[in-house]
């Protein structure tokens, strides 16, 4: 399996509203895009900082992933998502490899890319994404 480099790093936070004063006012990136994500219950806005991407993410829902996850937790990072090229047969080799899949299927997620997640009970306690940009 080749995973080429980190995508983004999901940061969940109460209001992207909010953090944007920090990322934008205090570290001086640029948010280049705001998205609502329904099925996953979230709002997102995304930065770039060379060919990585911070994804922040508020909760639409109190009851979805992040909401859940704010609620337990508190605000931080909330998943690491590794670029790759053949999504399919990667998800096929981690299921070989016993690794706990979210989604045995990839599926759609911001900006367009096919996603599919890892149980943080099988990666050390780090919510993982695998996504490929099939425009790419
Ligand atoms: N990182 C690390 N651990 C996490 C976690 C995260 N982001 N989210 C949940 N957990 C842990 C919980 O702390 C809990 O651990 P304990 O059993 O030790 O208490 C365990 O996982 C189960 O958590 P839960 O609150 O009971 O939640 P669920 O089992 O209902 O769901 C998960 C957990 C990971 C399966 C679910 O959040 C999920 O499917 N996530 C993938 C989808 C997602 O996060 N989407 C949002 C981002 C979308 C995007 O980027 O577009």
């Amino acid at each position: 399996m080749e995973l080429s480099h980190i995508e983004h790093i999901g940061i969940a936070v109460k209001s992207i509203d909010e953090a944007r004063k920090y990322y934008e006012g205090i570290l001086g990136l640029t948010c280049y895009a705001v998205e609502e994500v329904k099925d996953q219950r979230v709002k997102t806005a995304f930065f770039k900082i060379g060919q990585t991407k911070i994804e922040l993410l508020e909760s639409t829902d109190p009851e979805g992933p992040v909401g859940k996850f704010i609620e337990k937790k508190g605000e931080g990072i909330h998943h690491i998502a590794f670029a790759t090229k053949g999504i399919e047969g990667v998800l096929q080799d981690l299921d070989a490899s016993g690794v706990n899949l979210i989604d045995k299927t990839p599926r759609k997620g911001a900006e367009g890319l096919d996603i599919a997640f890892l149980h943080p009970k099988s990666t050390y306690g780090v919510l993982t994404e695998i996504c490929e940009d099939k425009n790419k």
